[in-house]
């Protein structure tokens, strides 16, 4: 929108921008003016967010519990510390209930994305105190409304929970494994185990892959055991190696690895679909 001139009496429209950013740009030539020039007021209303290291928390739609807005998307990140889970408690939830709850929706991942995390809930509908948790320590939860119909929303409430797998690891030396590792346990089918091993600044990590016996996938997808220089959930993490299958010895893979600054990741993931 442009506008020069002068408003006496009504004042324009408000302008509504589709995303996180708007751009003001005020020009005037070389002319002198006698005009008071602008002024205008703004204010930022949304929903979603990123919630990181909160044990516990609520989230809801918005303006719950009154009717949520038309044609909105909102996502929500919730990251626990590794080695824990998110639990996530639907205390009530009213959407437009369609077929396959195509209109509106809130769905649940349990991973950092709504693209490729494995799908754990799809809800439209009346319903109250649904439970769901996911993998790892990461959930992504996205609520959609579309042009028409709206009902009440829905309120939840999150906690994190301690796994028993994964951890930030700050020590000189270790030995890490999976969960039931040994004495023929296995680990839980559907797993997400992330591991973070730190040293002091100016130093480097080296890591030593000793055993693995995970069942085998095409570009092991459906479970893996995988190495990352920096840590994996970051832009700027690089993966080293991915693993399935067994270790068979002597091995032709590169087992050794070293970080090129004080941070390796390691994650073990099991979709849980495949056995
Ligand atoms: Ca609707």
């Amino acid at each position: 929108m442009t506008l020069c001139g002068n408003y006496t009496g009504s004042l324009p429209p408000m302008i509504r921008t589709g995303q996180n950013e708007a751009i003001i740009q005020f020009i005037s030539d070389e002319t002198r003016s006698i005009e008071s020039g602008f002024r205008l007021e703004w204010s930022a209303t949304g929903c979603g967010g990123e919630i990181r290291n909160h044990p516990v928390g609520v989230i809801s739609s918005p303006n719950y519990p009154n009717a949520y807005p038309l044609n909105i998307e909102c996502l929500w990140h919730i990251y626990a510390e590794p080695g824990y889970r998110v639990d996530l408690l639907i205390e009530d939830i009213d959407i437009e209930l369609t077929h396959e709850c195509t209109y509106d929706n809130l769905q649940v991942f349990s991973g950092n994305n709504d693209r490729d995390s494995p799908l754990l809930l799809k809800q439209c509908s009346r319903a109250a105190n649904i439970h769901v948790s996911s993998y790892g320590n990461e959930m992504t939860i996205k609520f959609t409304s579309d042009l028409s119909n709206v009902q009440h929303g829905f309120n939840a409430t999150f906690r994190t929970t301690e796994r028993g797998c994964g951890g930030t690891y700050f020590t000189d030396q270790g030995t890490i494994t999976s969960p039931n590792y040994g004495g023929g346990n296995h680990y839980d089918p559907k797993t997400d185990c992330s591991y973070r091993l730190l040293a002091e600044e100016n130093f480097e990590i080296e890591l030593t892959v000793n055993d693995y016996d995970i069942p085998r996938s095409i570009n092991c997808s459906a479970s893996y055991l995988a190495i990352y220089d920096g840590f994996f959930d970051e832009s700027d993490s690089v993966l080293l190696a991915k693993f399935c299958g067994q270790l068979t010895q002597p091995s032709n893979q590169a087992l050794q690895f070293r970080s090129n600054n004080s941070i390796l990741s390691v994650r073990l993931f099991s979709d849980g679909l495949h056995s």
